[in-house]
């Protein structure tokens, strides 16, 4: 079988390697000890969590439906490396540490930076860790109604660390969530409700509490349609004696990727509820979580293109062709460089939008950073999916036929970045949710977006100006788009986007 064999592409700390992450905060929070802390737990992804997430990988959930006497579980079962990533989640503070707030306004930078260094070993963990974070954002901003839950989202002792879940999706209505929802919620004597619905995509579903939508029943049983019918609920997934809350698994879905993470489809038959939000604010309310969650996805997004330009660059300094090392080779470095450009600048916008929401939430931040903060999150969440898909595929290539062999565990990158673009709103989704913005905020966010002195023609470089240009003349023509669309009949908006 001949003498050679390919040398393996070597993972190592992905905080060492990544010059732009460690330049970023040496500039913006040089504080003692931040560097020693990324170094540390680079070193701890590197040795630790890359075996924990490929387990996770290799071993997916399963469901046990019912007992061996009949009696019906709906346990979802996971590989002890899940359980692992969680307790080193807790410990880390990976949630924690964006409510501790000890570096202040630059809190958030400090999280997303483990995040990030986390997110491409971490077998999807950072799937329940982002509903959790959104989770208590809800909390806290609407005024602590559930401290306990908080405490518990945001504690770093494992053993009293929850996780919760984001149940949106029905099957008439992921994007459209607002006629799309069934699921009812019955009022209770003691003030509680009762939920009955069908919650069509539900992701870690091992989690210990989930925040969900549905419509509250009037006395005659009728409810309100659209989004002004739909309020918030908490939920703890399992009661005291450890069965289910009313909540039965209707079966775990068959994913293209994301294996690691179960995903469920729940049937809610009287699953104990309170209500979180005023009623019929469900939606504004869960809009907070949708920010944490899109800006996982954007730092996850980001991750992943950060961990195949490594490996990428790493196996071009072992692996010769045509008599010399892939590196030596113009075109080779030429496809590389690409990827390693189009992973900078969706670095520097990710950590824009963490610095823009660690602002927000240290109140330290202007109007016009909160405007930006709205318009930045969603165009952040659509444009580095959609770079994900594509550098973690060139990535692909660049291993050559090894880059589609499985138990390289490359393969794998290329399924989970796929859904980046798909959950947490989808690119058209979202881009409407760039039009929602500059129309609820009558072109002000796109107002704040060019008062940045870095867009100002006399600012920026030769190179740069007509792309500028360019730019801000796309921009003028969508503000008077939206302007004339806030005058037209509830609709038209969408039509004309079409066009
Ligand atoms: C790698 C780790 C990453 C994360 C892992 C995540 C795992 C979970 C995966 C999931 O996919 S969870 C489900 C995610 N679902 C979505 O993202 C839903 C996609 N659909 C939308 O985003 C729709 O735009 C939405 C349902 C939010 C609203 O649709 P509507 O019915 O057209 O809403 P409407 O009437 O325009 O807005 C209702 C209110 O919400 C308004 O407030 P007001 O009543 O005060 O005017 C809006 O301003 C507010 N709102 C809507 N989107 C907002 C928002 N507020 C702030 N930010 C937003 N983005
Ligand atoms: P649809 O809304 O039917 O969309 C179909 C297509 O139509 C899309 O291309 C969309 O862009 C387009 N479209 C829709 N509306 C418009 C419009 N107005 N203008 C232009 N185009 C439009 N959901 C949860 O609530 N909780 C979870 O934990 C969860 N986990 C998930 C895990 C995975 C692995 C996946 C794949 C999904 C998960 N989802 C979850 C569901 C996910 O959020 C939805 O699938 C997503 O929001 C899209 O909704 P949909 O599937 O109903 O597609």
């Amino acid at each position: 079988i001949g003498t050679f064999f390919q040398q393996r592409p070597l993972l190592t700390n992905p905080f060492t390697q990544d010059a732009l992450l460690r330049a970023y905060l040496q500039r913006h929070l040089p504080v003692r000890g931040v560097q020693e802390e990324l170094m540390r737990f680079g070193e701890r992804v590197v040795c630790e969590v890359e075996a924990l997430g490929r387990q996770c990988e290799l071993n997916p959930p399963a469901l046990q439906r019912y007992d061996p006497w009949g009696r019906r579980l709906d346990r979802i079962l996971t590989c002890d490396a899940w359980a692992h990533l969680r307790r080193i989640s807790a410990h880390e503070g990976l949630v924690a540490a964006a409510y501790e707030r000890t570096y202040g306004e630059w809190s958030r930078v400090f999280q997303m930076s483990k995040m990030y260094l986390f997110a491409p070993s971490a077998g999807l963990y950072t799937c329940p860790l982002a509903m959790t974070d959104g989770a208590a954002k809800v909390i806290e901003t609407l005024g602590m109604p559930a401290r306990k839950a908080f405490e518990r989202l945001t504690t770093r002792d494992d053993k009293r660390f929850w996780t919760s879940g984001q149940w949106m999706t029905e099957r008439r209505g992921g994007s459209d969530v607002s006629s799309g929802t069934e699921t009812v919620a019955k009022r209770q004597q003691d003030g509680w409700f009762k939920l009955y619905g069908f919650k069509w995509f539900t992701s870690a579903t091992d989690a210990d509490m989930t925040l969900t939508l549905a419509r509250v029943t009037d006395e005659h049983g009728r409810t309100t349609p659209g989004s002004r019918g739909l309020s918030l609920f908490l939920a703890e997934v399992w009661d005291s004696d450890g069965s289910s809350n009313g909540i039965e698994v209707q079966r775990l879905k068959d994913k293209l990727g994301t294996r690691q993470v179960p995903t469920a489809e729940l049937l809610l038959d009287g699953m104990n509820a309170r209500l979180l939000s005023e009623e019929g604010r469900g939606v504004a309310s869960i809009a907070n979580m949708l920010t944490i969650t899109r800006i996982y996805n954007t730092v996850c997004a980001v991750a992943a293109m950060r961990r195949i330009v490594h490996l990428s660059r790493e196996y071009a300094c072992k692996r010769s062709a045509f008599g010399k090392l892939l590196k030596d080779h113009a075109l080779h470095v030429q496809t590389l460089s690409r990827m390693e450009v189009e992973t900078r600048a969706a670095f520097l916008l990710t950590m824009e939008v963490c610095r823009l929401l660690g602002r927000e939430e240290n109140r330290s931040a202007s109007e016009r950073e909160i405007l930006l903060l709205r318009l930045m999150t969603p165009v952040a969440k659509l444009y580095t999916a959609k770079q994900a898909v594509s550098v973690v595929s060139e990535g692909l290539e660049s291993f050559g036929g090894q880059g589609y062999i499985e138990d390289t565990g490359l393969p794998s990158m290329l399924r989970d970045a796929q859904v980046l673009s798909i959950w947490e709103g989808t690119t058209n989704v979202l881009s409407l949710d760039v039009l929602r913005s500059i129309e609820k905020s009558s072109g002000s966010v796109l107002q704040a977006f060019f008062s940045d002195e870095r867009l100002q023609p006399a600012e920026a470089s030769p190179a740069l100006r007509p792309a500028l240009a360019s730019l801000r003349a796309s921009l003028s023509a969508l503000k008077r788009f939206c302007e004339t669309a806030a005058s037209r009949p509830t609709g038209a908006i969408e039509l004309s986007a079409r066009d």
